[in-house]
């Protein structure tokens, strides 16, 4: 089935989805700065769409470990224009927030999807989207992204996250969202040890047997530096290729990434090879 985003039908039944990352903030653990300015953000954005991406997801509050939370007022300032600015692009552009008067604020400019990584928690969000009929992506993370890598602890990770995950899924659907809008994301690196990650990925189809699409977001992140040896995060896009490949063999319908070019030739090959996509 198709995935439901506001106008947009986005056909993960027929290949993995590529989301471009345009990160507005002066602080995102591997671009922070470089696209803080709105013309920064939308000429990179226009770059990424050039690239392929089938989805644009706009943020104005890092989430990185150790971030502070940002007023949704600048949240606001920092994406809305962008969101505004991208609409003669025709493609679905989501915004990253966790807070309802942003998501409103970018819907109402024009957004298809929400993508949470708060889960619909925040109070409001999950009849908001309801509302809108907007595309929902319900990440799961543990604690909050200040403290959340400080002691990460699960004893069963992927039953616990999957479990969440249900929970979220069914919440968002009694507040009235459709089932097909809904997407579901592990939360890679958000109150997890490398180890978790691990758990994680290798375990995505318990995720994806919940019947929802997968998205997964290894990009830059810190376990392809522990695993690889890769300490800086420019120099991680190797590993994430690799990552993002056999996470599209285990169930990964949409890939959240920095460098879409690679990306999609990467999900392209692993599509096929892994037999889980029409071949073209
Ligand atoms: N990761 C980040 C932010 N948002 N959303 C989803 N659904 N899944 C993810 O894995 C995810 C996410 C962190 O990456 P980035 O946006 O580059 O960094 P920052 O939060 O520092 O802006």
């Amino acid at each position: 089935m198709p995935w439901r985003c506001g106008r947009f039908l986005l056909p993960v039944e027929q290949r993995t989805l590529i989301m471009g990352i345009v990160n507005a903030t002066p602080d995102s653990f591997s671009d922070g700065g470089r696209f803080f300015a709105p013309e920064a953000a939308v000429g990179h954005a226009r770059r990424l769409a050039q690239e392929g991406a089938d989805i644009l997801d706009v943020g104005g509050e890092s989430t990185r470990p150790g971030a502070k939370p940002v007023p949704a007022k600048e949240e606001m300032r920092r994406v809305v224009p962008v969101v505004e600015a991208l609409q003669d692009l025709r493609l679905p552009i989501s915004v990253d927030t966790r807070k309802p008067e942003v998501a409103k604020a970018a819907l109402a400019a024009g957004a298809s999807l929400v993508n949470d990584v708060a889960a619909l928690r925040a109070q409001g969000m999950a009849e908001l989207c309801a509302e809108h009929q907007c595309g929902v992506v319900l990440m799961h993370m543990q604690g909050e992204p200040r403290t959340m890598q400080q002691a990460p602890s699960y004893s069963e990770v992927v039953r616990e996250v999957g479990d969440f995950l249900a929970e979220r899924a069914s919440f968002a659907e009694k507040a009235g969202m459709a089932r097909d809008a809904i997407a579901l994301d592990p939360g890679i690196g958000f109150g997890k040890t490398v180890d978790h990650n691990v758990q994680l990925l290798r375990g995505l189809g318990t995720i994806r047997d919940l019947g929802y699409p997968v998205l997964v977001g290894v990009s830059r992140k810190g376990f392809l530096g522990a695993l690889s040896g890769a300490e800086k995060t420019e120099e991680r896009l190797p590993a994430g290729l690799a990552a993002t490949a056999l996470a599209i063999a285990q169930g990964a319908d949409i890939v959240r990434t920095h460098d879409v070019q690679a990306t999609r030739a990467a999900a392209r090959i692993a599509d096929v090879l892994a037999g889980r996509k029409v071949a073209p």
